[in-house]
């Protein structure tokens, strides 16, 4: 089917199925065209509580896919590709977590959101690449923090916040692939760019780039930035994201091989058949989402107004 064909079947689809399409900033360009709304996986599932529309079509992975099914309970998710997980949030298991808080029984866990919802709710709060360093900063007193399961992004939160940090051994194979050198040669081709890197990279990339942030933060910073020029050292998406978003400046990814494999799979065929036969519905199990859902909420209140929390 040609594409024009198919992004006006997904249209009266929509229509008739009262839906939106909620698309990462990872996703494919022609996947981000028929979104409705585009952001990290915070803001999807924000506005996915918000929306009057009865469906959600979710075009990301699993975990991002559960956190807005859990946040929006009367409304039916749908996750084009059922198969999209994501290889960090794989890294660490609800047993796992269970067997590692026994052995550290004073640590808060914080779980950044690429984790399932049964790790969520095995967790004291929840955070995400925009917030970790709030809520890390958020947890009163000098209890250990137990950071799962991105081990870069839980070094950054501890670098930034001096706080002390039991990292697990879990990492973004994508976001590992990019090394000091690629930075040095995109300093090389690219002199007058500033460097943008997300916080899933390694310390050695992050401590030569200009900025560290997630994708909301990479989407901010250019606006607020006299430089014309930047390298975008996260998940390729995102520099088709930020060249729609300043037309005017220039984008360049840090490597041609940052590409996400899972994010990619959702294609607008996926997304008509979703939308066509209501699939995949996404559903978190009562006694999960429960637990996982204060978790989450627990989150959104130090995002509300970043504060030490109780
Ligand atoms: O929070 C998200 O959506 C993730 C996983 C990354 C980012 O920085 O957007």
């Amino acid at each position: 089917m040609d594409i024009e064909k198919l992004k006006n079947e997904i249209d009266q689809l929509k229509k008739e199925r009262e839906a939106i399409i909620l698309a990462h900033n990872y996703q494919r360009p022609e996947v981000q065209d028929v979104a409705d709304h585009l952001g990290d996986s915070l803001d999807l599932s924000r506005i996915a509580a918000r929306t009057d529309a009865k469906v959600v079509v979710f075009c990301g992975v699993q975990f991002m896919a559960e956190t807005a099914a859990m946040l929006s309970p009367q409304k039916t998710v749908l996750l084009p590709v059922r198969e999209a997980g994501c290889p960090l949030a794989d890294m660490a298991t609800a047993e796992q977590l269970r067997r590692k808080r026994e052995e550290y029984p004073d640590a808060v866990v914080v779980a950044y959101v690429n984790t399932s919802a049964a790790v969520k709710a095995e967790s004291d709060i929840c955070c995400t690449s925009a917030n970790a360093v709030d809520v890390v900063r958020s947890i009163e007193g000098d209890r250990p923090v137990l950071f799962v399961p991105d081990r870069n992004l839980g070094h950054y939160a501890a670098q930034q916040t001096h706080r002390e940090v039991i990292l697990w051994d879990g990492w973004c194979p994508t976001h590992l692939s990019l090394s000091p050198v690629d930075v040095e040669r995109c300093r090389k081709l690219y002199p007058e760019a500033a460097v943008m890197a997300h916080p899933e990279c390694s310390p050695e990339v992050l401590k030569r780039v200009d900025k560290v942030a997630g994708t909301s933060g990479m989407l901010r910073y250019p606006g607020g930035s006299t430089t014309q020029e930047f390298v975008v050292a996260t998940e390729s998406g995102m520099v088709y994201r930020l060249q729609k978003e300043y037309p005017e400046k220039r984008f360049y990814p840090a490597t041609e091989h940052f590409i996400c494999p899972t994010m990619k799979m959702t294609t607008l065929e996926k997304i008509r058949i979703a939308l066509r036969d209501m699939k995949h519905v996404v559903r978190v199990p009562e006694e999960i989402q429960d637990k996982a859902r204060r978790v989450l909420e627990a989150m959104l209140t130090v995002t509300a107004s970043p504060r030490r929390a109780k």
